[in-house]
């Protein structure tokens, strides 16, 4: 049996695009039928049922939840701010805070508005001060109900999906380009940090808790060799630390948001900047199990990710961690794995002080779609009628008692 800290948060976390619905005024509600992927449509209807989602939570003994702001609702146009939708958001935290769920709130989320996108989205040098002047709104708008905050989600997925590999829009394969838009979002970051202090001083609430969400993946090299171990080093520096490295240097987090999903092993092909990057092992060694996308199923990777944050000196918050099955004795069986993994790095000293599973609801998965599940709540996309899984029902049992069995 093991025990989580008292004050521990328990949850799930969400997305605005992935399950409010008609979202139309954000790049990607274009792009999706530009590009002929599966539409997101109404998706949840979360924007209009975000109360019964909420009682189901609360039913399910959650005390967090996390959730974003669509930047594409808050200024349909550049520069017009829509007071309906900040008035939606608030009522939206005031609905978490009446069922004593403790809302972590994100800023950006891999979308932007559709006039964003059309000047240039993130490679637009003036990119930061917009980001700013929306953040400045809801921050000023929002603070009363907030104390965690998520600037930025994942920009290490965000600007390799969408300027590396091609997949996001704007289906950029440029080094160059990724470059502009990672060193426009490190200085979104810093700035916002900066800026969501600066209001919770001027309103005189106690200091809030500011970090962005960082994807990490457990970078296991494949053999023994020197190159693997050295470009699975190399790799976790890069994708896991870049922007932890900057931050810190800058002073500004206030704590680490972590997403973890799964292992990549690295098996170094020859020596190019894009082999020591991307290169992974095709062989099948080592088999683990996967989830509907493929990715390996890997929870000793999460103690070992946490360890290395330590150094940081640190809280750490899980802001994501979850499997799309269909199976779901998988989804039970991957939760409590990983929640022994985050009790082992406990143990040894890591002050880890939540636990948000991705995600609340089944939900519409980027350009992959509706297909992959990964919600604690199973969503019927006809009748957008809500069922409560198995696996929610064993982890509301850990939310209540703070216990693993
Ligand atoms: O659905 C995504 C989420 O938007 C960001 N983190 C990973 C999840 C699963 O792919």
């Amino acid at each position: 049996m093991i025990r989580f800290p008292k004050d521990f948060l328990w949850g799930a976390a969400t997305a605005a695009y992935q399950v409010e619905g008609d979202n139309c005024h954000s790049d990607w509600w274009h792009w999706e039928k530009k590009a002929g992927k599966e539409s997101s449509g109404p998706a949840c209807r979360h924007y209009d049922f975000y109360k019964m989602d909420f009682d189901l939570a609360k039913g399910l003994h959650h005390n967090a939840h996390r959730l974003s702001i669509e930047w594409s609702r808050v200024e349909p146009e550049e520069g017009q701010f829509s007071a309906e939708a900040l008035q939606h958001y608030l009522d939206v935290l005031k609905a978490l805070r009446a069922r004593q769920i403790e809302p972590v709130v994100t800023l950006h989320h891999f979308t932007n508005p559709a006039w964003l996108a059309a000047k240039g989205a993130w490679e637009e040098g003036k990119s930061v001060d917009l980001f700013l002047r929306f953040a400045d709104h809801v921050v000023r708008a929002l603070a009363g109900q907030v104390r965690y905050w998520i600037t930025i989600n994942e920009p290490t997925i965000y600007v390799s999906h969408a300027y590396l590999f091609g997949v996001w829009p704007p289906q950029a394969k440029s080094f160059m380009r990724a470059r502009r838009v990672e060193r426009h979002m490190v200085a979104a970051h810093i700035k916002a940090y900066r800026l969501i202090h600066k209001i919770y001083g001027e309103q005189r609430l106690p200091a809030p808790a500011v970090s962005f969400s960082q994807h990490m993946m457990a970078l296991v090299p494949c053999d023994k060799t020197l190159k693997n171990r050295f470009a699975a080093w190399l790799r976790h520096k890069w994708f896991n630390e870049g922007y932890l490295d900057t931050f810190v240097r800058h002073k500004a987090l206030d704590f680490i948001g972590v997403n973890y999903y799964s292992r990549q092993r690295v098996d170094l092909k020859k020596w190019g900047l894009r082999n020591l990057f991307a290169d992974v092992c095709e062989k099948n060694h080592d088999p683990v199990a996967a989830n509907s996308l493929g990715w390996d199923i890997y929870p000793e990777g999460l103690t070992q990710v946490l360890l290395k944050l330590k150094k940081y000196k640190l809280p750490v918050m899980i802001t994501e961690n979850g499997i799309c099955t269909l199976e779901d004795a998988q989804r039970w069986e991957f939760i409590a794995a990983h929640l022994k993994a985050i009790h082992r790095a406990i143990e040894q000293g890591v002050l880890v002080t939540g636990y948000l599973y991705w995600s609340l609801l089944d939900n519409f998965e980027w350009d992959k779609g509706f297909g992959p599940r990964f919600g604690l709540i199973e969503m019927d996309y006809k009748t957008h009628q809500r069922t409560v899984r198995e696996s929610a029902k064993k982890f509301s049992r850990v939310c209540a008692t703070g216990v693993v069995p």
